[in-house]
C-alpha cells in the first residue's frame, strides 16, 4: 500500500513539475517568497529596436510579428516562471545564463535565459538598410582573423548553413581575434567566454515564412541586406 502511494506520488510529481507555475506553488509551499510579492517576475520583453516592418522586403512583418511576439515573447515568460522555482528571481539575466549553463538540471531555466539574451542580440544585428561592409577597427580586425571580408562572408555563410538543426552563427570576439561559432538550440557565446559582435538565428521559424527551406538564402540575404555593423563594432569596446 504505501509502496503503491509513493508511486503514484512520484508520478504526481513529475507531472506537475512540467508546469512552471506548480513549480513556483511548490516553492511557496516551501515557505519562499510568493511570486506576487517583493520577487514578482521582473523579465519583460525588450523593445524591437525598429518598427516590426522595417526589415522589409528582406524580413516581412508577419516573421517579425510571429518571431519577436510570440517567440522571443514566450521565452520571456518562461523565464520568468522558472526563475521562480529556481529561486533566481532579481538576479540579471547574464548572471542566470552563467549559473546555469551546462547544469543538467537547469537545462530550461538556460535555454529560455539563454533564448531571452540571444532574441535581443539578433534584433541588435539587424538594421534597416543594413548589410555592406565594415569599417574602422571592426574591418581591420576581421581582416586580420580571417584575410578578407569575402573570406569572412564565406565562412560565415558556411557555418550558418552546416548548423544542423536549430542554432545560430556568430561573429564573436575570443581572446585578441575574431571567430566564427555556431551554437546549438540556445547556446550562446556568452556561456563560453567569447564575447559576440553579431549573431544570425538559424533556427527554422527565423526564416520559414519568408524563404521556407531555403536557408542559405536568408544568411545571404542578412549579410547583404541586414547585417548592422555599426552595432558589432560597439560591442568590440
Ligand atoms: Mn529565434
Amino acid at each position: 500500500m504505501n509502496l503503491t502511494f509513493g508511486k503514484g506520488w512520484v508520478a504526481m510529481l513529475v507531472l506537475v513539475s512540467l508546469s512552471g507555475t506548480v513549480i513556483a506553488a511548490n516553492a511557496q509551499a516551501q515557505g519562499k517568497t510568493s511570486s506576487a510579492g517583493e520577487n514578482a517576475p521582473a523579465f519583460i520583453l525588450p523593445a524591437l529596436p525598429y518598427a516590426q516592418d522595417a526589415l522589409e522586403p528582406h524580413l516581412s512583418a508577419r516573421t517579425l510579428s510571429v518571431h519577436y511576439g510570440k517567440h522571443h515573447q514566450a521565452y520571456v515568460d518562461n523565464l520568468n516562471k522558472l526563475a521562480v522555482g529556481a529561486k533566481m528571481t532579481g538576479q540579471s539575466l547574464e548572471s542566470i545564463i552563467l549559473q546555469s549553463a551546462g547544469k543538467a538540471d537547469q537545462a530550461g531555466l538556460f535555454n529560455n535565459a539563454a533564448q531571452v539574451w540571444n532574441h535581443t542580440f539578433f534584433w541588435k544585428s539587424m538594421k534597416p538598410g543594413g548589410g555592406g561592409v565594415p569599417t574602422g577597427r571592426l574591418a581591420e580586425q576581421i581582416n586580420v582573423s580571417f584575410g578578407s571580408f569575402d573570406a569572412f562572408k564565406t565562412a560565415f555563410s558556411e557555418a550558418a548553413m552546416t548548423q544542423f538543426g536549430s542554432g545560430w552563427a556568430w561573429l564573436v570576439k575570443d581572446g585578441d581575434m575574431l571567430k566564427i561559432v555556431k551554437t546549438s538550440n540556445a547556446d550562446t557565446p556568452l556561456a563560453h567566454g567569447q564575447t559576440a559582435l553579431l549573431a544570425c538565428d538559424v533556427w527554422e521559424h527565423a526564416y520559414y515564412i519568408d524563404y521556407q527551406n531555403r536557408r542559405k538564402d536568408f544568411v545571404q540575404t542578412f549579410l547583404d541586406h541586414l547585417a548592422n555593423w555599426d552595432f558589432a563594432a560597439s560591442q568590440m569596446e
